[in-house]
């Protein structure tokens, strides 16, 4: 160093690297309208698509007649399974294996299914249009329960796989049984469960819910037919995906397909499946020759696409007298709905779910899931969780605090003996993972004495004693969780999509005055990875977190990725960012060493550039590095400074965290008010703490939406009752609370910068605490378990069958 260097620590901060509290630097367009959204794309002489859609949840189609819809001045086509046909898309392959009508092909199966497209040249003539299409429905028995669906005299929904005995994940044993997946040991977890001092015992539902992201779905597709190129807009989580099961299932070349997702409105998991739309408006363009735009309105997104949960889990806890869980069975009856279009690894029928022993350390344990179809939407996504393991947190969490109640200890206790400890780890689960790291009790203890724990206790026990003395009609339930999640699929040994393996990547090119891009096969929608894969890399190669362009989502651009869900990014593409940067810095390395005339070994990092070791006042900065790279004949070195990784993940990462809800409940009115809501997260090393903290309060929102009211509930005869943002609820600033975050950090010991995801963490931890907080309002008066959602009418109904 010379008198002319900062100090590392004033150079390490202009960096705004690993810790930072940089500010999203893709917010600068955001707030102020000038995103760039599927629907904002205009091209010349473009059609616009609208689908019909079936109002019966079953039902045999007889006849389909759109001449009066075609007769409408501006429209250009209606399309039918019959259209599809000849080219064989009138049905396509779902991610877990299934197949789905892209149109209705002889019959529906759900409400609000696509019947037919319509395309025009204007999309309010299309709406037009899509009311004159003529539809000859004959009615057929409806089954929306997935119990009676398993009956022997239940209506066959799947026609198609009548007789097909065996399915995508093993053998069928029902006309509407789709799988069963088992894991663990079955005779073992029944011995114990059979000979266990203390057994609790409850059915957990776990009801269905959808991601109902600002945005919709949608796509633009358009076919060149000069140079056979076709290029698709979309609302992709996955836009590499896309692209190579486009190419697979059209037949049209990878490399003439382009698959661009520009700036997307919310995903959480809506936007991982493929829809119908996207094959409709790429067979409309490729028919047409021109650009045809799908945009999907806010009911057709809530009935049609992609749904989350719908899990009935049975449950058996066993332990001793004093508390140390011995063993734990859980049989899951999951509703699939129509097709199974569920979004997991092809190895994991019912994604990670198996990671329901929780935080704690269970000897023994069994799982099994069935699958089952009926009327109802397909999907089963991931709504900001990593493939079912909400429902799994879920699950236990209520177990326990079940377990709790039948042995009658305080649940912060329970949980406490049963912790997997941190020098357990790596930790084998019973039912087949590796939990990587982890300090629980640290994170428990912290948590407790945050919010005064004990104090608490009394609050309540005060409170009950004056409502039984008439004084006041509100109870307090103090939710507790402590929530393990497992994030970051891969490996590609163990998980892939449709045969694609779950690795993912960055690319990066260091520009010769300095400042630099770097690409990767994630997609950002609204996580901020522009402002966070930046961090990384400024604090690997010494170039300032603002001198980075970060970039994704143009398959034409990008390196190969498998996209964004699952908090997958940070542990799979953070980590390729990370190694990439390392190339980068391995080659700089050399150059510094040449320009320094030194051995390569003579030289060591500092924060922003190489210096001679024991001569500090001799060095190099990446900025003058970067030049020469481009600039100065180097012998045996390449020219230009840029570098790309793909990482495969040895392992996936294991986040976890301490939530405490204390809640009023008001018995008459069924009202809850959320007093206080503490969340501590340990997300390993955190990246942007301001950006996890905007994760957890988005990701603690939409937990208390689907624990206190949100649903996608059917009638007997399969109508969608909460299609509308009028029914469906979606919090406001109104209904949500003010959250306490904290954290604590134990890193993950493969990842290269230690981090683990963290977007998913506030909605797996949130809806148990939530719940749990409604259920222990009423512990003291007999309650064991209820179902969500807690909405004001069913807490009511609560404190009504309760007698209070
Ligand atoms: N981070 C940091 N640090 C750490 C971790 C993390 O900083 N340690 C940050 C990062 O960078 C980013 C974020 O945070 O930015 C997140 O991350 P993650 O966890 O990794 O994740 P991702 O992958 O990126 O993403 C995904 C997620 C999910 S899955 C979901 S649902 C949701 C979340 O994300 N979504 C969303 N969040 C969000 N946000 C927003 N705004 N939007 C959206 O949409 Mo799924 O499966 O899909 O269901």
């Amino acid at each position: 160093m010379n008198e002319m260097t900062p100090p590392k620590t004033e150079r390490a901060a202009a960096l705004k690297g690993l810790g930072s509290a940089r500010k999203r630097v893709e917010d600068a367009r955001f707030t102020q309208g000038k995103g760039n959204y599927v629907d904002d794309l205009k091209m010349p002489g473009m059609l616009f698509g609208d689908f019909v859609r079936s109002p019966y949840a079953h039902a045999r189609i007889k006849s389909i007649n759109a001449d009066k819809a075609k007769a409408i001045p501006g429209v250009v086509a209606v399309l039918t399974a019959d259209d599809l046909r000849p080219l064989n898309l009138h049905w396509m392959p779902t991610l877990a294996g299934d197949k789905q009508m892209v149109l209705a092909d002889g019959k529906v199966l759900f409400q609000g299914q696509e019947v037919a497209f319509v395309v025009a040249e204007d999309r309010y003539v299309a709406a037009d249009a899509v009311e004159l299409v003529e539809v000859d429905y004959e009615e057929l028995p409806v089954v929306v329960d997935p119990f009676k669906a398993q009956a022997s005299d239940a209506p066959v929904l799947r026609e198609d796989l009548e007789g097909n005995m065996e399915g995508a994940h093993g053998p069928r044993r029902h006309h509407n049984h789709i799988f069963t997946w088992e894991q663990g040991d079955k005779d073992a977890t029944e011995a114990v469960v059979g000979s266990a001092d203390v057994v609790a015992e409850e059915m957990v539902y776990y009801h269905r819910t959808h991601p109902c992201p600002l945005e919709t779905c949608g796509c633009v597709a358009s076919m060149d037919k000069v140079n056979g190129k076709l290029t698709v807009w979309g609302t992709f989580q996955a836009p590499h995906a896309v692209r190579t099961v486009a190419s697979l299932i059209s037949g049209i070349a990878e490399h003439n397909i382009r698959i661009i997702s520009p700036d997307i409105g919310g995903g959480f998991g809506n936007k991982v499946g493929v829809y119908p739309g996207y094959i409709c408006s790429i067979v409309a363009s490729i028919v047409t020759g021109v650009p045809v735009k799908w945009v999907e309105d806010r009911m057709e997104n809530l009935m049609a696409t992609a749904f989350a949960r719908d899990y009935w889990m049975q449950g058996k806890i066993a332990a001793t007298k004093d508390g140390r869980i011995t063993g734990l069975w859980c049989h899951v009856t999951a509703d699939h709905g129509a097709f199974d279009a569920c979004a997991d690894p092809t190895k994991f029928p019912a994604g990670f779910f198996n990671i329901c022993t929780g935080s704690y350390d269970i000897p023994t344990a069994y799982l099994a899931v069935d699958g089952v179809y009926t009327n109802k939407a397909p999907g089963g996504v991931a709504y900001r969780c990593s493939f079912r393991v909400t429902e799994a947190a879920y699950f236990i969490e209520r177990m326990i605090e079940i377990l709790a109640l039948k042995l009658d200890m305080d649940p912060a206790e329970l949980r406490a003996k049963n912790f997997i400890r941190k020098e357990q780890f790596p930790y084998q689960s019973a039912l087949g993972w590796e939990y990587d790291s982890g300090d629980y009790q640290t994170a428990w203890d912290k948590a407790l004495k945050a919010v005064d724990y004990e104090g608490l206790r009394r609050e309540q026990a005060e409170r009950v004693d004056a409502f039984k003395r008439g004084e006041t009609r509100k109870l307090i339930g103090i939710g507790l969780t402590h929530f393990t999640e497992i994030v970051g699929a891969g490996p590609v040994k163990n998980c892939d999509i449709l045969g694609l393996g779950m690795f993912d990547s960055c690319e990066i090119r260091i520009h010769p005055t300095g400042s630099a891009i770097a690409r990767l096969g994630t997609i950002s929608q609204g996580q901020g990875h522009a402002t966070t894969f930046a961090q990384i890399l400024a604090s690997e190669i010494g170039i300032p977190a603002d001198d980075i362009t970060v970039e994704e989502g143009d398959t034409d651009t990008a390196p190969y990725g498998l996209g964004t869900y699952g908090s997958r990014s940070t542990p799979v593409a953070g980590a390729a960012t990370a190694m990439a940067g390392r190339k980068i810095r391995a080659k700089a390395q050399m150059i510094a060493a040449y320009l320094l005339e030194v051995h390569d070994d003579d030289v060591e990092w500092d924060v922003d550039r190489f210096v001679v070791k024991g001569a500090p006042q001799r060095f190099k900065t990446m900025k003058e590095i970067a030049f020469a790279s481009y600039n100065q004949a180097i012998p045996g070195v390449e020219p230009g400074l840029e570098a790309v990784s793909y990482y495969d993940p040895p392992n996936m990462t294991y986040p976890f965290g301490a939530y405490v809800c204390v809640m009023e409940v008001d018995v008459d009115t069924g009202e809850a008010d959320i007093r206080k809501f503490y969340a501590l997260d340990d997300c390993g090393t955190r990246i942007n703490p301001m950006i996890i903290e905007g994760q957890v309060h988005g990701g603690l929102t939409e937990a208390l939406a689907i624990a206190m009211g949100q649903e996608i509930a059917y009638d007997e005869l399969g109508n969608v009752k909460t299609g509308t943002l009028m029914d469906f609820f979606v919090p406001t600033s109104w209904e949500t609370p003010y959250y306490t975050t904290d954290h604590t950090v134990t890193p993950s010991p493969h990842h290269p910068i230690g981090a683990k995801g963290v977007g998913e963490s506030p909605n797996v931890g949130g809806v148990p605490a939530f719940s749990n907080a409604v259920h222990d309002a009423f512990r003291t008066f007999g309650l064991t378990h209820t179902h969500m959602p807690h909405d004001h009418w069913r807490i009511w109904k609560i404190a009504h069958d309760l007698g209070l």
